[in-house]
């Protein structure tokens, strides 16, 4: 009984709250991975005619940079990162065909896959999931991706960012594979090129020719902003 209370005083609460009250709150439930509630904000704040693309950028993606920043600070582990991941998940697929109609300006667009002969898939979709959340558009190709797969999808999507991902010693040296390919088609330079995955580092990633090693999910979007930033620059 005093259950059901509590939920419908919290529930009328989210309603009632002031705009910028009501955005810290869906940052919080976001960050506590409470889907159900984020999806309310969401709707809250496009009732009270909100921009899709700013619902996007000061409640969601401002949630998701405080869950990237407590993960790579290891104050959050990965079921709390793919629990809040899920909450934006939530959100993100009232906005998604809100933001396609109103042509929102996006951040980018990253094609990313796990090289061939690897099926981990976790820290990939992690990093989709926050990059999304930083506004870009991610073409997920999966799993025991070939360079056959890599270039189709890269032709196809024309993305700005090619990312790479491989958790085996055995897998991360397809990585240069793909990268050789592009230099040997002249086209390696029409991409920015990230790599990530538990076994490798920086200087693997300079060896191999990428534009940079990204070590964690939080990473991968402020490097990715970055190089992006600085291309339009030039
Ligand atoms: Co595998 N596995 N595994 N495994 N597995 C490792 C990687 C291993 C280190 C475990 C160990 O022995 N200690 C070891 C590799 C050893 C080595 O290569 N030297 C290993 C092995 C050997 C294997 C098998 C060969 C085991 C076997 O069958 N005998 C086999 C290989 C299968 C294959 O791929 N062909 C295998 C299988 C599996 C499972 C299927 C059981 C499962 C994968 C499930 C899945 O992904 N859906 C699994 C798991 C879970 C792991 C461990 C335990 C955890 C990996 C993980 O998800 N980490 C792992 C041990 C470990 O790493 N501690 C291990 C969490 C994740 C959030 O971190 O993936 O590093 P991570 O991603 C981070 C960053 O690296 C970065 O951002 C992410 C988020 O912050 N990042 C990127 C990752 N990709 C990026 C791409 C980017 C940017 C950043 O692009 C721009």
């Amino acid at each position: 009984m005093s259950d059901n209370n509590d939920f419908d005083e919290d529930d009328i609460a989210l309603n009632l709250l002031p705009d910028d009250e009501l955005v810290e709150r869906i940052q919080d439930d976001l960050y506590d991975g409470f889907k159900d509630e984020v999806i309310e904000g969401t709707e809250i704040l496009l009732e009270r005619k909100w921009e899709p693309a700013d619902v996007l950028s000061k409640a969601l993606v401002g949630g998701m940079s405080i869950v990237g920043v407590d993960f790579r600070d290891g104050i959050l582990f990965v079921p709390e990162v793919l629990s809040a991941a899920n909450a934006m998940k939530g959100g993100m697929a009232i906005l998604r065909p809100l933001l396609s109609a109103t042509n929102a300006p996006s951040t980018g667009k990253m094609v990313i896959g796990t090289v061939k002969g690897d099926i981990h898939d976790i820290g990939k979709n992690l990093v989709k999931m926050m990059m999304e959340g930083g506004g870009f558009e991610v073409i997920d190709l999966g799993i025991n991706q070939s360079v056959e797969e890599f270039f189709a999808a890269i032709e196809e999507h024309k993305p700005d960012i090619l990312g790479m991902s491989a958790l085996l010693t055995t897998t991360m040296p397809y990585m240069k594979v793909v990268i050789d390919e592009m230099v040997a088609k002249g086209i390696r330079e029409d991409y920015i090129v990230l790599v990530g995955g538990a076994p490798l580092n920086e200087e693997f990633g300079k060896a191999v020719g990428a534009d940079a090693y990204c070590r964690d999910a939080a990473t991968t979007v402020e490097i990715a902003k970055d190089l992006i930033a600085l291309r339009k620059a030039s």
